[in-house]
């Protein structure tokens, strides 16, 4: 059964930019809870290449980077058969919602958007047009696919917000015509902090190769990455918020062995933190092991990816199509002589 074909089935849409690589933070936090979906919603996954254009991108990199995610979607776990990965630029319907939406969105709205804010600080040599307007491509996404659902990280929850906002606007005009998604959140526990200062989360963008582990990293650099993690000096292993680096090893540990932090605390209670850091890169070189043995194995086969690339956008095209002549319809756009 396919994503297309179980009408009775509710939709889940989501995700990625291809702007660094993929960390443990995005598996632990999102993809990993994604593979989990797969079985009982349609679930569609795209690479938002799109949106990565808002940051300039080396135009090589980017090629290789959206390609890469894609196969870390596969490798992960995703099926590429029951659900639809693909990319965001490869079905023009995105932009073309996009600008409409861009018509009834308003300045005020987009300039409340923290990210915004966040990254025109970081940015500040290009703040663009396209930084500004980017939870408006976000709803676009979601609302081609009329998704119900749409799991991400608690960051955010803001463009999500905006996204029905705008979906409501629109269906009050012109009559039910789209869903209005719900946003669906992972536990707190899910959210994985940067290894060199864990008070700021784990972020693929950080220029500090030191803060993140990748999911293609070596067995090797997985174990230099933790062992160099900042701790504290209280040499007491225990969860809580005054000893951040300790409770993110202890997070990343129990969001892999998927047991509870009590039982872990306890069970560790009187290991050093180096010990406890070798525990902890254990499990993570064994959690990534197999997603690694099948990326290796994918990136060999060239015409299957492909294959995959090329359906899958064929896929995506029909539904986000649908939806977007149904707006070109209302709004008044006159209609195509076929
Ligand atoms: P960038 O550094 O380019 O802003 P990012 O690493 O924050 O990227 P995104 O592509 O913005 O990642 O997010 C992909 C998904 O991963 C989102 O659902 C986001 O909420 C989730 N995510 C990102 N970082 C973390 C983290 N440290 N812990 C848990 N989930 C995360
Ligand atoms: N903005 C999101 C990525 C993203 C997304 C989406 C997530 C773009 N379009 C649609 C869910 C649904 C991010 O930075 N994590």
């Amino acid at each position: 059964m396919t994503a297309e074909n179980q009408k009775d089935k509710k939709v889940i849409f989501s995700g990625m930019q291809p702007s660094g690589n993929i960390t443990l933070g995005n598996y632990l936090g999102a993809l990993k809870n994604w593979t989990k979906l797969q079985d009982e919603y349609n679930c569609v996954f795209c690479i938002v290449d799109l949106h990565a254009l808002t940051v300039r991108q080396d135009p090589a990199e980017l090629r290789r980077r959206s390609r890469e995610v894609l196969m870390l979607y596969i490798a992960a776990g995703l099926d590429p058969e029951k659900n639809i990965i693909y990319y965001q630029s490869h079905v023009g319907a995105h932009a073309e919602l996009a600008w409409i939406l861009n018509c009834y969105t308003y300045m005020g709205e987009l300039n409340r958007m923290t990210q915004f804010k966040e990254k025109s600080q970081k940015h500040s040599e290009n703040i663009n047009a396209g930084l500004f307007t980017y939870p408006v491509l976000m709803a676009a996404d979601i609302l081609l696919y009329q998704a119900n659902l749409v799991p991400v990280g608690n960051d955010q929850s803001q463009h999500l917000e905006l996204c029905r906002d705008v979906a409501i606007r629109f269906n009050n005009l012109y009559g039910e015509t789209f869903i209005v998604p719900e946003g669906y959140f992972p536990k707190v526990g899910a959210r994985i902090m940067s290894l060199q200062d864990p008070t700021k989360k784990m972020s693929k963008s950080d220029e500090n190769e030191n803060s993140y582990i990748t999911l293609l990293d070596s067995p090797d650099t997985i174990l230099r990455k933790i062992k160099k993690a900042v701790t504290d000096s209280e040499a007491k292993i225990a969860y809580r918020d005054e000893q951040p680096g300790i409770k993110n090893l202890l997070n990343i540990y129990c969001s892999i062995t998927e047991e509870p932090i009590e039982k872990v605390v306890e069970r560790f209670s009187s290991l050093g933190y180096g010990e406890l850091k070798a525990k902890v890169a254990e499990v993570v070189v064994e959690e990534l092991r197999p997603i690694q043995e099948r990326f290796y194995q994918l990136e060999k086969d060239k015409s299957y990816i492909d294959s995959i690339i090329k359906n899958n956008a064929e896929r995506a095209s029909r539904i986000a199509y649908k939806t977007l002549s149904k707006v070109q319809r209302k709004i008044g756009l006159p209609a195509k002589i076929r």
